[in-house]
């Protein structure tokens, strides 16, 4: 064993002793280190199996839909489902707003936010990464084989750097120019527009009806070094209960996180509130509360039994829907 890999089970069993885990918790922590726990508790299946479905916000849903399926036809899951939709995205050049190609900061640095959390409640998370071209990897690594939620900025780098994940440059000469075409005016507000909100949140329900969900970002475009917005926050920019439904927001992260909203969907929806009704009533927390003009966020829901909702404050944010015969792309409420 690596010195490394020693000393991170070292303090792992610290953590894990601190935060009073037995040792079946203790078990899934290390299952990467322990080749007799085989079984992780996601592998195990809720007792109805059911149509399997999957929305993902914008546009690219469509083709991130299409590759989570294609991952669930060879024998995945839904968190495999999660993870395929968002490697096509992430690796699109052409987006400005996920993985490679994202818009910069305001100093012209490409920092990611990514997470993914399962129907059983496990989560994991990486904010503020850079040189790192598939975030949401990363997050599911921190899930499965660390036991941490989140990792951060140079620390989630090292752990990639530990996995043998090769670093890339993220920033393209099309994102470049548009910094240097904003350089001229830098202007800081942190604005979200038509051209600068196309995060990518993915939930997906298997066959044997499992929950997960992922969200993967560049964030605001031109944002302060180090700003970290809800993507990667369980609750805010995702959250997924096994027995109700998930959540996924997009738009300006500030008011997500102030809300928590993800949650607040998915626990409307656990107080009987339709996966629509849900995502109604979330948006409209934050109209209630803060100025609207400028702001936009939606949220994208999946019930546990296959219904969905998405709403935003305005109109422009639209979801991608697939379960299994048939796939659409369609216009959210708003207001
Ligand atoms: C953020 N919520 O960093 C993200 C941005 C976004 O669609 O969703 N854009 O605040």
């Amino acid at each position: 064993m690596s010195k490394s890999r020693r000393i991170f089970l070292q303090e792992a069993a610290l953590v894990a002793g601190a935060l009073g885990l037995g040792p079946a918790a203790w078990a899934r922590f290390t299952r990467s280190a322990n080749p007799s726990a085989k079984v992780h508790p996601f592998d195990i299946p809720t007792p109805e199996a059911t149509t399997p479905a999957m929305v993902s916000t914008w546009n690219h849903g469509m083709l991130a839909n299409d590759a989570g399926f294609e991952a669930l036809r060879s024998g995945g899951n839904a968190l495999d489902m999660i993870e395929a939709g968002a490697l096509l995205v992430e690796s699109d050049a052409e987006g400005l707003s996920v993985g490679v190609g994202g818009l910069p900061d305001r100093d012209g640095h490409v920092t990611l936010d990514a997470c993914i959390m399962d129907h059983t409640g496990n989560a994991g998370s990486v904010c503020f990464v850079q040189g790192i071209e598939h975030p949401l990897s990363l997050a599911r690594h921190v899930m499965e084989n660390t036991p941490h939620v989140m990792l951060s900025g140079a620390g989630a780098e090292q752990y990639a750097r530990e996995l043998g994940i090769p670093t890339r440059e993220l920033l393209t000469p099309k994102a470049e120019k548009a910094w240097n075409k904003w350089r001229e005016e830098s202007n800081y507000a942190p604005v979200i527009n038509r051209e600068n909100h196309d995060t990518i949140g993915l939930l997906a329900l298997d066959d044997q009806g499992r929950l997960a969900g992922g969200c993967t970002t560049s964030g605001v475009a031109y944002k302060m070094h180090g700003r970290v917005g809800d993507s990667p926050i369980i609750g805010a920019g995702l959250y997924v209960d096994g027995e109700f439904g998930g959540a996924t927001a997009t738009g300006l992260g500030e008011a997500v996180m102030r809300t928590v909203g993800s949650f607040l969907v998915v626990e409307l929806m656990r107080n009987g509130a339709s996966p629509q009704e849900a995502c109604e009533e979330a948006v409209h927390r934050i109209m209630k509360r803060m100025p609207t003009d400028d702001l936009q966020v939606g949220y994208l829901d999946l019930g546990k039994n296959g219904g969905v909702g998405a709403h935003a404050i305005h109109g422009g944010f639209n979801y991608a829907h697939h379960h299994g015969t048939q796939s659409a792309l369609i216009d959210a409420t708003h207001g």
